[in-house]
């Protein structure tokens, strides 16, 4: 079983690791960046499942710990790359309670000095969920760290309480179209239109769209031709161990 003491034993003991998978861009066909996914593998557990460790960080107190990890961890793999002459833009995941833990903007603006990361490499996902939850606070906290230069990705776009009034007011850089669209756009016309429409609202406020969960070339043909920007599956990379990650990419670039 795993409890908060096994978690801040992990956190602070060198248990967690960072995974990469890979963003590719279609416009360059070129891997644009990864999402960084924390991994915990427990001796006795073997591996723990993040949606299991995030949700006990956030009923025990350690969400803030988890955060400053996941960043601290995640940047300095972008160190790690820069030394091999490779830019790595990546995307971290918030959770809605780190989302609007006090300190955060500060934490993840002293980490960006530390590791001497450009801010523009960065972007922050957060769910709808998570801005919704407190509207005000989360306004105000996008805003800040639309301040500090990090972009705004909208994770799991279309499957919580959307309300289309919120992004009047959020500087969402851009928009993850979450899995349950994508996996099944080719089985009817009405799906694929809908992906369609999707890209095409993002796209007139000058957000980019990534969809998720590509795990065939003819849903990569098909967002192509729908003129999505990015994206992310099994199809181009599974999560990998962030050192792996990085000397493929230095295999390509
Ligand atoms: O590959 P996968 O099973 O890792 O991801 C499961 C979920 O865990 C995803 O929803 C992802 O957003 C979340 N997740 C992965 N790493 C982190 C992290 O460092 N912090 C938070 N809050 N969530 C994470
Ligand atoms: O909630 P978030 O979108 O951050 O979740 C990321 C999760 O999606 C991770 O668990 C990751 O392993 C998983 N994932 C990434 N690509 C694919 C894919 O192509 N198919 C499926 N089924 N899951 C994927
Ligand atoms: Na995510
Ligand atoms: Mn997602």
């Amino acid at each position: 079983d795993v409890d908060p003491a096994a978690l801040r034993d992990a956190i602070h003991g060198g248990a967690l690791t960072v995974d990469l998978q890979p963003f590719l861009d279609l416009r360059t066909n070129r891997i644009a960046g990864a999402e960084a996914l924390a991994r915990w593998h427990d001796p006795g557990q073997g591996a723990v499942s993040p949606s299991l460790f995030v949700e006990l960080a956030e009923t025990s107190g350690l969400v803030a710990d988890l955060t400053r990890w996941s960043v601290n961890a995640t940047f300095k793999h972008i160190a790690d790359a820069r030394r091999l002459g490779i830019a790595l833009p990546v995307s971290i995941n918030l959770s809605a309670v780190a989302f609007v833990e006090r300190g955060l903007v500060e934490h993840l603006s002293d980490a960006l000095s530390l590791w001497d990361v450009d801010p523009g490499e960065v972007t922050i996902e957060v769910t709808e969920t998570a801005i919704i939850a407190d509207l005000e606070r989360g306004a105000h906290i996008l805003s800040r760290l639309g301040e500090l230069g990090v972009g705004i990705a909208i994770d799991d776009f279309g499957v919580g309480n959307s309300s289309f009034a919120y992004l009047r007011e959020f500087p969402a850089t851009e928009l993850k179209m979450d899995r349950s669209f994508v996996t099944g756009m080719l089985s009817s016309p009405r799906s694929t239109r809908l992906v369609e429409a999707m890209i095409h609202f993002a796209h007139h406020l000058d957000i980019r769209v990534v969809a998720e969960g590509v795990e065939d070339a003819a849903t990569l043909e098909a967002l192509r031709a729908l003129d999505c920007d990015v994206v992310q599956g099994y199809l181009i990379g599974r999560p990998v161990p962030a050192a792996e990650f990085i000397a493929s990419l230095a295999g390509v670039m």
